[in-house]
């Protein structure tokens, strides 16, 4: 039976049957508006979450302490600017504009993640960036190569390869501070005080945990999951976090800032403290320390860059004028 044919329940269940099987649905396959618009939040969130975190690493690429850390880094901001890019591309397949994407953050209706509302105060922070927020990135993303629509996955796979380079030089650079003099040493702890919590929270609120004891529960991943768009849960995500970040820290010299934080040989994870939820809640909300600073420069820098979409239109609209001349 073709597809023009089939009732709207008809066409639910044979959607979610192609889930099931594993098929990737694409742009123009039929698909439910619930899924569309989840997509579309999930996708812009992640687009804007990589170009809003150009900021605190760029806030160091004049400050970098040698000519080569600052390459390296200059060509970190690039690739997260790109990452945005395919992701915007990608959203675009859902039928909505990059202008409505980008004015739907521009109002605070469209989130970014939380991390990039936390300032980068010292060359250490670019160290624990690139470890700690790029390798939770990771895990998240990693799983998210699975995710149902195909040019999000595509999208995710390629992220994958530059996103491991940026985790490895982050990690390297702390390393460098943590095997130096005393002050040095005090900048890797002190960046790993600062960032580790924040990461945590990288993974989004507890799924299962009831909302009625304070604290938010995740609102999509039950809808989600069973449309694949998200493969794993929050928690078993922040878990492997944990779980591969331990040794990391060990291996580093360093002490995680976490005094629950202890090896459970029965359950083969560490156990560890709980998030400060009040906190996660503030950031997302707009009152994270860097929020209005976040927002006000990427409006800036997205007014500045007026002049580049009006030439490219105008060039758009030449061309189009050109070929129905010679038509
Ligand atoms: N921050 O129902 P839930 C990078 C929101 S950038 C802010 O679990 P979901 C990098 C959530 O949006 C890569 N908001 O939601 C770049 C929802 O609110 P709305 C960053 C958060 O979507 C530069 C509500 O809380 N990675 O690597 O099922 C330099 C309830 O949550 C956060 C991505 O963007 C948060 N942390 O799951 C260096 C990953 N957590 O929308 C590095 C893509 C939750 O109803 N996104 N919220 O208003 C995802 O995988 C999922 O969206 C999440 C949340 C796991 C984050």
């Amino acid at each position: 039976m073709s597809n023009f044919k089939m009732s709207e329940a008809e066409l639910a269940e044979k959607f979610q049957q192609r889930i099931d099987a594993e098929q990737k649905i694409e742009p123009k396959d039929w698909m439910p508006e619930k899924y569309r618009k989840n997509l579309i939040r999930q996708m812009s969130q992640h687009a804007h979450s990589e170009v809003i975190g150009m900021q605190p690493e760029g806030n160091w690429i004049l400050r970098a302490p040698t000519l080569h850390r600052k390459m390296i880094l200059l060509a970190k901001v690039q690739d997260e600017g790109g990452h945005g890019l395919y992701l915007y591309s990608a959203t675009e397949t859902l039928d909505i504009t990059r202008e409505e994407l980008v004015e739907a953050m521009h109002e605070g209706k469209a989130k970014y993640a939380s991390i990039f509302n936390y300032p980068s105060l010292t060359w250490a922070d670019v160290g624990a960036i690139g470890w700690l927020v790029d390798g939770a990135a990771i895990v998240n993303q990693i799983s998210l190569q699975r995710t149902s629509y195909g040019p999000y996955a595509r999208a995710m796979i390629r992220i994958c390869k530059e996103e491991s380079f940026h985790q490895r030089q982050g990690y390297e650079a702390l390393m460098v501070l943590a095997q130096g003099n005393e002050v040095q040493k005090q900048m890797a702890q002190d960046a790993l005080n600062r960032w580790w919590w924040p990461s945590l929270m990288m993974f989004g609120p507890h799924d299962t945990q009831a909302s009625d004891d304070g604290t938010i529960k995740s609102a999509h991943s039950s809808q989600s999951m069973k449309w694949k768009v998200k493969r794993e849960s929050n928690d078993d995500l922040r878990q492997r976090f944990i779980d591969q970040s331990m040794p990391q820290i060990e291996f580093l010299g360093l002490t995680v800032p976490d005094e629950e934080m202890k090896w459970n040989e029965e359950r083969g994870h560490y156990d560890s403290g709980e998030i400060d939820w009040e906190e996660f809640e503030r950031v997302i909300n707009g009152n994270g320390p860097c929020n209005r600073q976040r927002l006000k420069h990427h409006k800036a820098a997205h007014d500045e860059g007026q002049w580049v979409r009006d030439a490219m239109f105008a060039y758009k609209e030449k061309q189009q004028a050109r070929t129905t001349k010679t038509a």
